[in-house]
């Protein structure tokens, strides 16, 4: 038994022909003198229909003993019918049960019953069976594929680096501390440092999607303990420069989701029109002005409070950049203005009120670089084997991280990050 086609790829003009299909029982209806069975796939669905005027007594024998989300295989002629939701039904000839499922099943995977994000996570298998589930993950899988054919058009190299790590990169807190044989070791929560040693081997640009791991202790709908980030870093660049990468980017996702993932949108009942022209900047300064004058008390050199976001966004709406952050509140590998090394050539890129991204120039010079470290009240030591690649040969440049699973959230018009993501991990979740 070898699968000739897709469900979807089951059409009228195929009429008269045989074909083998391979997938899932999702309904059976026994109405004495015919039997439909709707077979599904990854790419859809299709009747099987058996009529017992037309179909060996052995085979509707075989099509009863069948359950709910059984596995089989299902050989038969194709044959054009109205009646059929796709215009087109199968005559079984063989069945091959190929491994029965049990019964009562732990959720419904079509839509009938309604069941809680905690109940459709402990069986995120059977809750991936469905339509408006994996039309998430298509999505996303086409984000992923457009994000990596853009690195590539750019001339982006794409490296992998280590996740069991000695030191921080963000600020202490959000740290996972690991057992690491004798020595203190913790789970890697941005590949920054070591992105950006990698301009200092001449590798000019990059980018790495994978993993990052952070120890927030909130519980809401947008972090995650596991993420995965969409880094880049780029050689004799500056922010304004990868500023205009991030955007062609996304724009780019936009433009082949909306080519490519029409029916997901569909089913997901979500419309994203590509962005016309370059993404609107605000400077951290106006967003001060702009979250205050809707009463959100925010002094200059806060980061944005919950409900501060929520005021910028309402304002702004759709993707923003935020610029000019103060230095204060940004991590000591960013780069201040020269001119009011108060504030920083940071960036934020904002979606309404979910901050999708934050990048930066990199300070390039060594002794600034350790004297930011030290001003942030980090240990210098501890930065030994990063700080050396500045010291013979480090060109300027820039990058940023970019969250995955957060812009997912975007492309997708969910809510909760947990339903962009296969098998979440939050506070309160390890399994599965
Ligand atoms: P009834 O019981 O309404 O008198 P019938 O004996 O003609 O109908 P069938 O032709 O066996 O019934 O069909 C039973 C039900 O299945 C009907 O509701 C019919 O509309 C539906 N049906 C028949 N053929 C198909 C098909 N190929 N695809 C989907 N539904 C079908
Ligand atoms: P930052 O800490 O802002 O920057 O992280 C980059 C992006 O990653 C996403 N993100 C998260 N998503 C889900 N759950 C979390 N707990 C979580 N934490 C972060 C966000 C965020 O914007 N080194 C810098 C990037 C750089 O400058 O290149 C960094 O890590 O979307």
């Amino acid at each position: 038994w070898r699968r000739t086609n897709y469900t979807k790829n089951v059409t009228p003009d195929l009429t008269g022909q045989d074909v083998i299909v391979m997938g899932w029982v999702h309904e059976i209806r026994d109405l004495g003198g015919i039997i439909f069975v709707i077979i599904r796939d990854r790419e859809g669905k299709v009747q099987i229909t058996a009529p017992s005027k037309k179909v060996d007594a052995e085979i509707l024998e075989d099509i009863r003993k069948l359950r709910k989300e059984s596995v089989v295989a299902i050989k038969g002629t194709v044959q054009e019918a109205n009646q059929a939701p796709t215009g087109v039904e199968i005559i079984p000839k063989e069945i091959n049960l190929l491994n029965l499922a049990n019964q009562p099943l732990p959720m419904d995977p079509t839509d009938k019953v309604k069941a809680e994000i905690d109940t459709r996570l402990d069986s995120r298998f059977i809750d991936l069976r469905r339509d408006n589930v994996s039309a998430i993950f298509k999505i996303k899988n086409r984000m992923f594929h457009t994000v990596r054919d853009f690195f590539y058009e750019n001339g982006f190299m794409e490296i992998n680096t280590p996740k069991l790590v000695a030191s921080a990169t963000e600020g202490g807190t959000e740290l996972f501390p690991i057992t690491y044989f004798e020595k203190e070791a913790f789970l890697g929560q941005s590949p920054q440092l070591y992105k950006q040693m990698m301009m200092s081997s001449g590798m000019d640009r990059v980018f790495e999607i994978g993993q990052i791991f952070r120890a927030e202790e909130h519980d809401t709908l947008r972090h995650l303990n596991e993420a995965v980030s969409i880094d880049a870093e780029a050689s004799f660049m500056d922010d304004v420069d990868v500023m205009k990468i991030l955007n062609n980017m996304i724009e780019q996702v936009i433009i082949d989701i909306n080519e490519d993932c029409k029916e997901e949108l569909n089913i997901l009942e979500h419309e994203m029109p590509v962005p016309d022209g370059p993404f609107p900047v605000v400077t951290y300064d106006e967003a001060v002005d702009i979250v205050n004058s809707r009463d959100v008390e925010m002094s200059w050199g806060e980061d944005l409070s919950r409900a501060g976001e929520k005021a910028l966004g309402d304002v702004m709406g759709g993707f923003y950049f935020l610029t000019e952050w103060p230095s204060e509140i940004k991590p000591f590998y960013v780069m201040p203005n020269s001119k009011d090394p108060t504030k920083a050539h940071a960036f934020d890129l904002m979606y309404n009120n979910l901050e999708l991204s934050s990048g930066a120039t990199r300070v390039h010079q060594y002794d600034v670089l350790v004297k930011q470290i030290e001003d942030k009240g980090l240990n210098v030591a501890s930065f030994g084997s990063y700080l050396k690649a500045f010291e013979y040969g480090m060109p300027p440049h820039a990058g940023w991280g970019v969250g995955a699973d957060r812009l997912a959230m975007v492309l997708t018009g969910v809510e909760n990050i947990r339903e962009t993501v296969l098998f979440p991990r939050d506070r309160h979740r390890l399994t599965p």
